[in-house]
């Protein structure tokens, strides 16, 4: 029998694009091809798409050089056939093959946002993972919140300084802002990466930093900093009417540089973005353990999250669960934290793949 064709897609117009391929060249190794047909597609940073090869050594680390996607000289893209099937054309709309599923592994602006996901669900393409609202949702710190706060979730005090408030009356929205507690962080509203953001440490700072945020974001969100552990719980779909499931707690353990480290950050930055400091299951009573997976669950439900999201908390020395952010489209190659929680918990990395195209081909079927 045909194995289902699982459309890898990866690289993309975001700076994270080395990161993208770095995880295709894993998910690649790692796929189960006894159950799955991987087909790598390659998004080069003009937005072409291109059939790339099956070798998953050249989307690896090589000499500390990143790789990249090249250009396409074939560009390919997806098409609705008339069966309700979805095929890769050629430029000349001639069929390449047919495609089941897609596994999208691609960052920041039309990648998570919900974009990539409304293009697959006009297709009629199942895929890997969350759909366009919680996507778009989960990329948002102020809708995030919103929507957490809904479900009776703790987030910490926040402000949101939008375009308009901005245009109108800067002063007053800096006011506003700046009665939160200090230290305040400035954010970018929608941001796949940590850019723009700054930690304000007085009120003479404020504007400056609304103004940095702001160029990512015409939207910006200013957070009162949380005093807390923080600790992450990696959240996996249930099959059928089960209820998803939540992996023990990990905890990002700052680890003390000593010596020359340049060549392991360079790794860490870009292979892994989060394993080694990652300490799991993270210490703490059973009851606070189930307390946080209920939560993360919760958390999933919150924003309509389909197939996985890492959500990220903050435990406070008073025992509270402040809630920091839901990440629909976590790093993923094999030490990275989502799919460490899941191995700890006992989900090896090839089974989880499998989990979540079992999960998208499922809902898949569902819909219509
Ligand atoms: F499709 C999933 F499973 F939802 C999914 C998609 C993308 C999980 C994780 C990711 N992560 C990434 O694509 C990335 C963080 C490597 C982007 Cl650069």
């Amino acid at each position: 029998t045909e194995r289902p064709r699982v459309l890898l897609l990866f690289g993309g117009r975001s700076s994270e694009h080395p990161v993208s391929c770095v995880t295709a060249a894993n998910v690649l190794r790692e796929i189960d091809t006894e159950r799955w047909e991987p087909v790598p597609v390659g998004v080069a940073r003009s937005g072409l798409w291109s059939v790339e090869d099956m070798d998953p050594t050249q989307w690896s680390l090589r000499d500390g050089s990143l790789p990249e996607v090249p250009e396409p000289i074939r560009p390919v893209s997806l098409r609705a056939a008339s069966d309700g099937t979805t095929e890769l054309v050629d430029a000349d709309g001639a069929c390449l093959g047919r495609v089941d599923v897609v596994f999208p592994l691609l960052h920041g602006p039309f990648g998570e946002d919900g974009t990539v996901q409304g293009l697959f669900e006009t297709l009629n393409l199942p895929a890997v993972g969350c759909g366009v609202l919680a996507s778009a949702v989960g990329m948002d710190k102020h809708f995030m919140k919103v929507a957490f706060q809904a479900a009776g979730l703790e987030v910490g005090p926040w402000e949101t300084i939008t375009d308009r408030d901005w245009q109108r009356d800067a002063d007053s929205a800096l006011e506003r802002a700046g009665s939160l507690e200090y230290p305040l962080f400035v954010k970018p509203a929608r941001a796949g990466s940590s850019f723009g953001i700054t930690r304000v440490a007085e009120p003479a700072e404020l504007r400056a930093a609304v103004e940095e945020a702001r160029r990512f974001d015409p939207r910006v969100v200013v957070e009162a900093g949380i005093l807390g552990r923080e600790i992450e719980c990696a959240v996996l779909d249930g099959h059928g009417t089960d209820v998803p499931r939540a992996s023990l707690p990990g905890e990002i353990v700052v680890v003390e540089q000593t010596g020359d480290h340049q060549f392991y950050d360079f790794e860490a930055k870009y292979q892994d973005d989060d394993a080694a400091q990652l300490s799991c299951p993270a210490e703490m009573p059973e009851e606070e353990i189930s307390r946080l997976q209920e939560l993360a669950v919760r958390a999933f439900e919150a924003i309509d999250g389909a197939g996985l999201a890492r959500c990220d908390f903050f435990y406070t020395p008073d025992g509270r669960w402040v809630i920091n952010e839901i990440n629909t489209m976590p790093g993923f190659t094999p030490i990275s934290m989502y799919p460490a929680l899941w191995e700890r918990s006992g989900i090896p990395y090839s089974q989880l793949i499998t989990e979540l195209v079992e999960l998208a081909l499922e809902r898949g079927a569902g819909l219509h």
